[in-house]
């Protein structure tokens, strides 16, 4: 794997896999993963919304530990992740978080991630904001390019599997 796809990889392990910031993935984070999802969506704590976003959650984190914990510690460190992410094993684990990010990210669920709803979601991950209105300005042509559940689909690839440095999903995670 090439430096520049092992550098994207790592921005999103930290800032948005392991959000507890330990330096490792377990299930911890992924329970904090389902509270900000539940609380950006305004569900309330124990709703069916909540309640079902947190089983979907956990059962990603379940396959993704099942993918790339080698050691079997219940933990997947950075070297695990990587690995696992070179051999191909975590392909259907990206690709059901994806499916299922997107429904989260498009809150007004008309099949549109617009500016507004990429923000707000993406903050809640720490990431900058002003970052963020660059990056979506950037992967959308300043908003001419529509993100619909197949571009969203093409960036998504893209930043996980790209080598090309002008490639538009690059900018995904800000
Ligand atoms: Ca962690
Ligand atoms: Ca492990
Ligand atoms: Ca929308």
């Amino acid at each position: 794997m090439t430096d520049f796809r092992v550098k994207k990889l790592q921005k999103m392990f930290h800032t948005f896999f392991d959000v507890n910031n330990d330096g490792v993935l377990e299930q911890a984070d992924f329970e904090q993963t389902a509270e900000r999802f539940r609380s950006v969506s305004g569900w309330a704590a124990g709703s069916p919304e909540a309640t079902k976003t947190r089983k979907v959650i956990l059962g990603l984190w379940e396959r993704l530990r099942s993918k790339a914990d080698s050691d079997g510690d219940g933990k997947v460190t950075f070297q695990e992740y990587l690995a696992a992410s070179d051999a191909g094993t975590t392909t259907a684990f990206r690709q059901d978080y994806r499916d299922f990010f997107f429904k989260v990210i498009d809150d007004t669920g008309d099949g549109i991630i617009d500016k507004d709803e990429y923000l707000r979601v993406f903050k809640k991950f720490g990431i900058d904001a002003a970052a963020l209105g660059d990056a979506f300005d950037s992967f959308t042509k300043n908003g001419t390019v529509p993100v619909n559940a197949e571009y969203f689909a093409q960036l998504w690839k893209e930043y996980f599997t790209s080598n090309d440095l002008n490639a538009p999903g690059n900018r995904f995670f800000g």
